[in-house]
């Protein structure tokens, strides 16, 4: 079986890298840090790398051990959590690539399989939420600390409880918080406090909302020139796409937001029917069936023509 393969190659290992998407948010960072303590307790000592990280997940336990890179130039394993397509471990590929197993855990129906080793299962709400299954499996224990990660990734995923949520879900959130995880407080530093860029950018994106189609479609967006002004960081425009989709008769939700010059990540969210996923690997992406992005070329003027076009077909 999967997982037994996968704890074998973890005993093996010694030099251990964990891995995850770029951008990363709740759920990519929870699951490595989750992945990482639970690694510890096996006897290991796993690096997690990961770039650009939002301060928004600094109250995570042993946060403060991430690294950026690393000087290690072969790890034995490589593990990928929460990412869809090894194209987006951005930068920190080669770590992958030249590991000599590779295993890759994730909930993106969009996956596209690149590890030795694939554990993906899509009716997850989120990569934290295969990790319960798996450590149980694996004999370990889900202590406060690994379940303060693992509940960050799964309450910023699915919105607060709100999408996707399966009855899985609260039965870890009644465990967890019999051994004390506060998980008010993940609510409140993960999901609902924002900074002032952050509150800034929203502010400017929902004076710009407009609304297409007979109202179904929200569409705005952020430039590099917003993100300048408002000295935002890594992640400040989280949750902006939520905005749209949160309001009556829309069906589909647009954001664009800046990354380089001519640049823009199109991030999509569908309230009921509409497929995002399908638009977004139109566009070159991926993502879930309510929840999809894709970094696309062109100025705001163009992407917005061609993504409208094909969420219309879908309409
Ligand atoms: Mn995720």
């Amino acid at each position: 079986m999967t997982l037994d393969t996968i704890l074998e190659e973890i005993k093996k290992a010694e030099k251990i890298v964990i891995l995850t998407h770029e951008a990363p948010d709740g759920d990519a960072i929870g699951s490595s840090m989750a992945f990482k303590l639970a690694l510890e307790s096996l006897n290991k000592n796993p690096d997690v790398i990961i770039p650009e990280k939002s301060k928004n997940f600094n109250f995570l336990p042993k946060i403060e051990t991430l690294k950026e890179n690393s000087d290690i130039q072969k790890y034995d394993l490589a593990i990928a959590l929460d990412c869809a397509d090894c194209k987006i471990l951005k930068g920190y590929t080669e770590y992958f690539e030249r590991a000599n197993k590779k295993i890759v855990i994730d909930h993106h129906s969009t996956n596209t399989m690149y590890g030795d080793i694939n554990f993906v299962n899509p009716v997850a709400p989120a990569c934290c939420q295969i990790l319960i299954g798996m450590f149980e499996y694996f004999g370990i224990e889900i202590t406060k600390e690994i379940g303060e990660c693992i509940m960050t990734g799964i309450i910023t995923d699915t919105g607060g409880f709100s999408h996707n949520t399966t009855y899985e879900t609260f039965e870890f959130a009644a465990e967890i918080m019999r051994i004390g995880v506060n998980i008010s407080q993940i609510f409140r530093m993960g999901l609902h406090t924002k900074n002032k860029a952050s509150f800034e950018l929203q502010k400017r994106a929902m004076d710009r909302l407009e609304f297409l189609e007979n109202g179904k479609i929200a569409f705005t967006y952020i430039t590099l020139e917003d993100l300048e002004e408002t000295c935002a960081m890594q992640g400040d425009h989280e949750g902006i796409v939520e905005i749209g989709r949160n309001i009556e008769n829309v069906e589909v939700s647009i954001f664009l937001h800046a990354t380089k010059n001519n640049c823009y990540k199109v991030s999509l969210r569908s309230q009921d029917y509409v497929d995002v996923s399908n638009i977004a690997i139109m566009l070159g992406g991926g993502g879930h069936q309510k929840a999809a992005a894709a970094n696309v070329k062109g100025t705001i003027e163009q992407i917005k023509e061609r993504v409208i076009a094909e969420v219309k077909k879908q309409l």
